[in-house]
C-alpha cells in the first residue's frame, strides 16, 4: 500500500534496558511494516554523521559518544504517515515534556537518555535510511494485514 518510510533507531540505553520488544511492538501494533532491521555498534564518526545537523550544539560530543557506546537497533518502518506519526509515537525530545502514552513519555526520564531516534521529516528520512542501510537491506513484501489496514 503506502510506500512512505522512516528511519527509527533504539539507542544503546533502550537496548540495555530491555526495551527492544516494547518499542518494536508499538510500531507493529499501530499497523506499520518493518522493512529493515539490524543490530549495530556505530563508530563515533558514524554517530557524528548521523547527528551532523547538531554539530554546533554543546551536547554534540556527548551525544556521539553515547550513540556509539553500545548496540543500536537500526530499523526502517513503512506505512501511511509513518514519518510524522512515528514522531508522535516517540513523543517530545525531552521525556519531561513527552506526553504519557508516548514511548519517551512512558519509558524514560532524561533528554540525553531518551532511548529512541526517529527521522524528523521526509528529507531526513531518505538521508538517514541511506546512511544506515544499503538498498538491498530494505525488504519489499506484502504483509497479510494490509488489506485490513488500508482500503
Ligand atoms: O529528534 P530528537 O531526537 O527528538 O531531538 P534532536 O533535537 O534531533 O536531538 C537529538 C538528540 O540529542 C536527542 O534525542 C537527545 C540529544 N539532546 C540532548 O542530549 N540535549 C538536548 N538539550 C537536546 C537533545
Ligand atoms: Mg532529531
Amino acid at each position: 500500500a503506502e510506500l512512505e518510510r522512516t528511519f527509527i533507531a533504539i539507542k544503546p540505553d533502550g537496548v540495555q534496558r530491555g526495551l527492544i520488544s516494547e518499542i518494536i511492538g508499538r510500531f507493529e501494533r499501530k499497523g506499520y511494516k518493518l522493512v529493515a532491521i539490524k543490530l549495530i555498534v556505530p563508530t563515533k564518526e558514524f554517530a557524528a554523521q548521523h547527528y551532523d545537523d547538531l554539530s554546533s550544539r554543546p551536547f554534540f560530543n556527548g551525544l556521539c559518544d553515547f550513540l556509539s557506546s553500545g548496540p543500536v537497533v537500526a530499523m526502517v518502518w513503512e506505512g501511511q504517515g509513518v514519518i510524522k506519526y512515528g514522531r508522535k509515537l516517540i513523543g517530545a525530545t525531552s521525556p519531561q515534556a513527552s506526553e504519557p502514552g508516548t514511548i519517551r513519555g512512558d519509558l524514560c526520564v532524561q533528554v540525553s537518555r531518551n532511548i529512541i531516534h526517529g527521522s524528523d521529516g521526509p528529507e531526513t528520512a531518505v538521508n538517514e535510511i541511506g546512511l544506515w542501510f544499503k538498498p538491498e537491506e530494505l525488504v519489499s513484501y506484502t504483509k497479510n494485514d494490509e488489506k485490513w489496514l488500508y482500503e
